[in-house]
């Protein structure tokens, strides 16, 4: 893989936050991406078009409103009912509590994300990825298996799932 690549920048279709965005675009681009950003309140539709048309090594998704768990499944969804795919990373704030960070990364990532970036070391472990990506590919990077909270695995024992 070449050192500079093309990036997808979108959000959820409820998110109206503009500047996490922007944030997202300069750290790529100063990371070697041509980013596209598609702005807030990217719409399903609009993203699945984005990534037939311009087949992005990367589709980054950021979400701060609270909303994020909830929109960042349906656009994965929507990407494979499309019979698209892409290596596809998630961060923000996707729910309103920390408490759940370490629950819906683990969803996100069974779900289909190459990984998921949430909390205080959010930023320099995408780093990481950015700089393994470029050299090795996006789609091999390896996510850190998901942390089951105490009280989680209270409730996955009780469900049967291991
Ligand atoms: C400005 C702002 C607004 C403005 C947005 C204007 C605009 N067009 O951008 C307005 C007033 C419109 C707004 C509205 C709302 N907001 Co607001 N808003 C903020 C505020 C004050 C700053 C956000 C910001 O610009 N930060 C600067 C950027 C650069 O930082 P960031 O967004 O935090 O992103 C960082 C990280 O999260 C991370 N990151 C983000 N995405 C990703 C993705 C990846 C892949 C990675 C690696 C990292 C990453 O990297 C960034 C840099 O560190 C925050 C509070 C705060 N101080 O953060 C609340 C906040 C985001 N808003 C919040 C809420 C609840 C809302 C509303 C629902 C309020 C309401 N009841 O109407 C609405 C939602 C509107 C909507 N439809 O989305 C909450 C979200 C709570 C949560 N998730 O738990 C916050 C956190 C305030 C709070 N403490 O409660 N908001």
């Amino acid at each position: 893989m070449s050192t500079s690549f093309r990036c997808l920048v979108s959000t959820v279709e409820s998110d109206s936050h503009i500047w996490n965005l922007v944030y997202l675009q300069k750290l790529l681009e100063e990371n070697g991406a041509t980013v596209r950003n598609l702005g807030s309140c990217t719409p399903v539709d609009l993203v699945v078009r984005a990534v037939r048309e311009s087949r992005p090594e990367l589709l980054v998704v950021s979400s701060v409103n609270g909303h994020g768990h909830h929109g960042a499944r349906v656009l994965l969804s929507a990407l494979h009912e499309n019979g698209l795919q892409v290596p596809c990373v998630v961060g923000g704030k996707l729910t309103t509590t920390e408490s759940d960070n370490d629950r819906v990364r683990r969803d996100l990532l069974a779900h289909g994300y190459t990984d998921v970036f949430l909390g205080e070391d959010a930023i320099p472990r995408f780093r990481d990825f950015l700089t393994s990506g470029r050299s090795e590919g996006f789609a091999r990077w390896q996510a850190d298996a998901a942390v089951v909270p105490p009280w989680d695995a209270t409730v996955s024992a009780a469900a049967g799932v291991h």
